[in-house]
């Protein structure tokens, strides 16, 4: 069983012409792995990793100044809540510490005031305050895109997937803002998808 194109157009299809979504922004390590891990979350519609919460212009991963590896989740509020995705950001890091290098800060970007009464809700059924922990918690002024070959990392190295989305015709911009991709790149890393049946094995061969 191969990964068709069919499978590729359809599904990204459906999840365009469905889901109104919002948007949140984290940062809890080296983004790769939680490109993976959020975007194989059911209502988690889209993904992509870049830079925020310095003052440096334009950075990019060699010249990365006072900003922090972060990731962004296009859900579906529908499907999953804010508070779940807190959830998870809480589960993968401990609040209590911080790390010392500002590339792999954790942040939590409230990004609307939604979203900062939704956290500091979350924080107080937990016994926890914004003042009261190393977490960093921001406005997110600006969001830089890193590259691509950062972009659903787990993903590329799978080449008989690459080799589908390549055939569909999809350029870098189109693999990292498709819905599929989020997916495959989450089932690339070992999570668990919910159209994992409908999946071949990846294969890490190379082309
Ligand atoms: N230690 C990792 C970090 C990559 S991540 C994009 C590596 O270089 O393999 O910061």
């Amino acid at each position: 069983m191969t990964l068709t194109q069919t499978q590729i157009r359809e599904y990204d299809r459906r999840a365009m012409d469905s889901e109104e979504t919002d948007t949140a922004t984290f940062g809890i390590g080296c983004f790769w792995g939680p490109d993976a891990q959020f975007g194989a979350i059911d209502g988690v519609v889209r993904t992509r990793v870049g830079y925020a919460g310095g003052t440096k212009l334009d950075p990019t991963y060699h010249s990365l100044g006072d900003h922090t590896e972060v990731f962004q989740v296009e859900f579906d509020p529908d499907t999953i809540a804010y508070r779940d995705l807190l959830e998870m950001v809480f589960k993968s890091h401990n609040p209590q510490r911080q790390t010392k290098k500002t590339q792999y800060q954790n942040i939590v970007f409230a990004a609307t005031e939604g979203q900062r009464a939704g956290l500091d809700e979350f924080l107080t059924t937990r016994g926890l305050t914004a003042n009261g922990i190393e977490t960093r918690i921001e406005q997110l002024s600006r969001f830089y895109l890193a590259e691509d070959y950062h972009q659903k990392y787990k993903l590329r190295s799978v080449s008989s997937f690459m080799d589908a989305f390549e055939a569909v015709g999809y350029d870098d911009e189109e693999l990292r803002e498709s819905p599929i991709a989020a997916k495959l790149n989450g089932y690339a890393a070992g999570h668990d998808v919910a159209l994992a049946e409908e999946l071949p094995t990846p294969e890490h061969g190379m082309t």
